[in-house]
């Protein structure tokens, strides 16, 4: 998720996860809360098809195929002491 430090804005893990009610939505967006790489070994390249399958808590399953942009789209700044 994203949260503000020192005036600047800056991502944490969301503790928990999210909590999305039955038939409900939650929206995912550069800036706002997003799922996020952690520890990737292969390069991603624009324009690659990554397939990504989300397991709920309730044992179901999403899946979803992103496409790879740049890396000049995330201008994003991290915590201290997250890679
Ligand atoms: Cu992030």
């Amino acid at each position: 998720m994203t949260t503000t430090v020192d005036g600047k804005m800056a991502m944490r893990p969301k503790d928990g996860g999210f909590v999305i009610p039955a038939n409900g939505s939650h929206e995912f967006r550069p800036g706002g809360d997003h799922l996020m790489l952690m520890d990737v070994t292969t390069e991603v390249k624009a324009g690659d098809q990554v397939s990504f399958t989300l397991t709920l808590q309730g044992g179901g399953t999403v899946s979803f195929t992103a496409i790879g942009k740049d890396f000049a789209a995330g201008n994003e700044s991290y915590l201290p002491g997250m890679g």
